[in-house]
């Protein structure tokens, strides 16, 4: 059992193992549920990285298995068979120009997401966000409503324009996964556009003081007669 056995052992053994993982990986969501646009492409980012770190895991492992049955040593003051070194200089060049164009793939995957989220800053409803310790405020300026409750309508494109009253606080809703830095002095804005009818929370995700854990605030994604509806009376 050599070299030559090598190359379907790790198919089949890696095989088995990839399987499993996408099996655990399919049956046992670790995300929670994607409820925006913005969402989607987060996770095709992560499961494209999921994928090929699977791939690789499981290569990595049939290989290491396959070398603890070939090279064994048959008994205990003997010494197991020598690696046969000659195609030694092939398996590290392939290997290092494999991972380089594999990571610079994953790169550009990343960098294709994160243009999809942050392009075209074109918004339907604008809303100021401002955090403070230990709570968030939002503005509506086309309706010129203040709330404590953050109303998104469903499907609408938001813009959500961050400040910070006082110190660093972060804007975070798990189900958009969008999470962004308030910093005072600074506005920062984001496109948001939520896709499932809901509510949610918003967690501010920046150690900001005694009631950092508390401060939260409920997130309304509804149809756009309620949101109308709603933007009428301060809430
Ligand atoms: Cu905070």
């Amino acid at each position: 059992m050599k070299n030559k056995s090598a190359v379907p052992f790790v198919v089949l053994v890696g095989g088995l193992v990839s399987g499993g993982l996408y099996a655990v990986a399919t049956r046992y969501p670790t995300m929670p549920l994607a409820a925006s646009v913005q969402a989607g492409h987060v996770d095709s980012a992560w499961n494209g990285l999921l994928i090929v770190e699977g791939a690789i895991y499981a290569v990595v492992m049939a290989y290491l298995i396959y070398c603890l049955i070939a090279f064994r040593a048959k008994r205990r003051e003997e010494q197991g068979e020598k690696f046969d070194r000659s195609r030694g200089r092939f398996v590290e060049v392939a290997w290092i120009t494999g991972s380089t164009a594999l990571t610079l793939a994953l790169a550009a995957l990343g960098a294709h997401e994160l243009r999809a989220i942050i392009s075209d800053p074109a918004a339907d409803i604008d809303i100021e966000v401002r955090a403070s310790q230990f709570s968030w405020e939002f503005y509506y300026p086309q309706f010129k409503t203040f709330g404590d409750k953050l109303y998104m309508e469903k499907g609408k494109r938001h813009r959500i324009i961050l400040t910070s009253k006082d110190v660093i606080h972060a804007f975070w809703v798990p189900e958009f996964r969008i999470k962004q830095d308030a910093v005072p002095g600074k506005t920062i804005p984001m496109i948001i556009t939520p896709t499932v009818m809901g509510e949610y929370t918003l967690l501010c995700n920046q150690l900001c003081g005694r009631d950092h854990y508390d401060m939260l605030a409920i997130v309304s994604v509804v149809e756009h007669e309620e949101f109308e509806k709603n933007m009428k009376a301060e809430f």
